[in-house]
């Protein structure tokens, strides 16, 4: 079944879980598409015209359909008590599991890209406002502010080092839209006015796409970017590399 559903890659911790709940979802779908769909045919034949001149006004009887309703739910409750709720309160409820401590970088999107912010060699990130905002300064990082001077900010690039966890604090500054990295099995709504952290450990080192995963404008269609999961060596190159660009000439 699962490689019937095409799915991309499963490349994070979680991702095995989220395949096996949406396999045990179609395997309910396709029984419920195909035993509706029988009973509809059935139907068809049964109540034809030709047999059934003058309508029924007492509808079904006997207990029949009750009985398979009660076991449509109760096969519902059965995913969402025992695969859903459990895979939520663990996966996006609890507290991020450091594997190897933790990679916190702030991801603020806006129409139509996606502002990436790491902490820099510090660990602490810069403050930003609103009022520094300009084309050169998405994120309004004031680099005054001394923990901000070796802050990295990229645009429409992010990295991380496989193996680790990610935590990404997700926000927006304009309206909504969504952090969709399919092979991770992330998506999540950046909501103006609401700091969301998301947290994935990458399990495989690869280049892929963000997609902005809700239509938020006319050039949402572009609101793309790229997102490498390296070797922690590959990563941390990277950051030494952005961190000298920042030193002035
Ligand atoms: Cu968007």
């Amino acid at each position: 079944m699962l490689e019937l559903l095409g799915l991309p890659v499963a490349a994070s911790a979680h991702a095995s879980e989220v395949d096996h709940i949406m396999v045990l979802v179609h395997w309910l779908m396709l029984v419920l598409f195909v035993g509706w769909g029988a009973f509809f045919v059935y139907v068809l034949f049964r109540f034809r015209s030709g047999r059934n001149p003058r309508a029924s006004y007492e509808g079904a009887r006997g207990r029949f359909a009750s009985v398979v309703e009660g076991g449509v739910l109760l096969a519902e409750i059965v995913l969402l008590a025992f695969f859903s709720i459990p895979f939520w309160s663990a996966n996006v409820d609890a507290e991020p599991t450091a594997h190897h401590g933790t990679t916190e970088v702030r991801v603020v999107a806006e129409q139509f890209a996606w502002n990436i912010h790491y902490p820099g060699a510090d660990g602490v990130f810069g403050r930003t406002a609103i009022t520094l905002v300009d084309p050169d300064n998405p994120l309004g990082l004031d680099r005054r502010d001394p923990v901000a001077k070796d802050d990295i900010t990229t645009i429409n690039q992010l990295h991380l080092p496989v193996g680790r966890t990610a935590v990404i604090h997700l926000s927006s500054k304009d309206v909504i839209h969504s952090l969709g990295m399919p092979e991770m099995r992330v998506k999540q709504d950046a909501i103006p006015g609401i700091v969301q952290p998301v947290w994935f450990t990458p399990t495989m080192t690869g280049t892929w796409e963000i997609a902005c995963s809700q239509l938020c404008g006319l050039a949402h269609y572009r609101m793309k970017a790229t997102y490498r999961i390296q070797t922690p060596e590959q990563f941390q190159a990277w950051l030494d590399e952005e961190a000298a660009a920042l030193q002035p000439q």
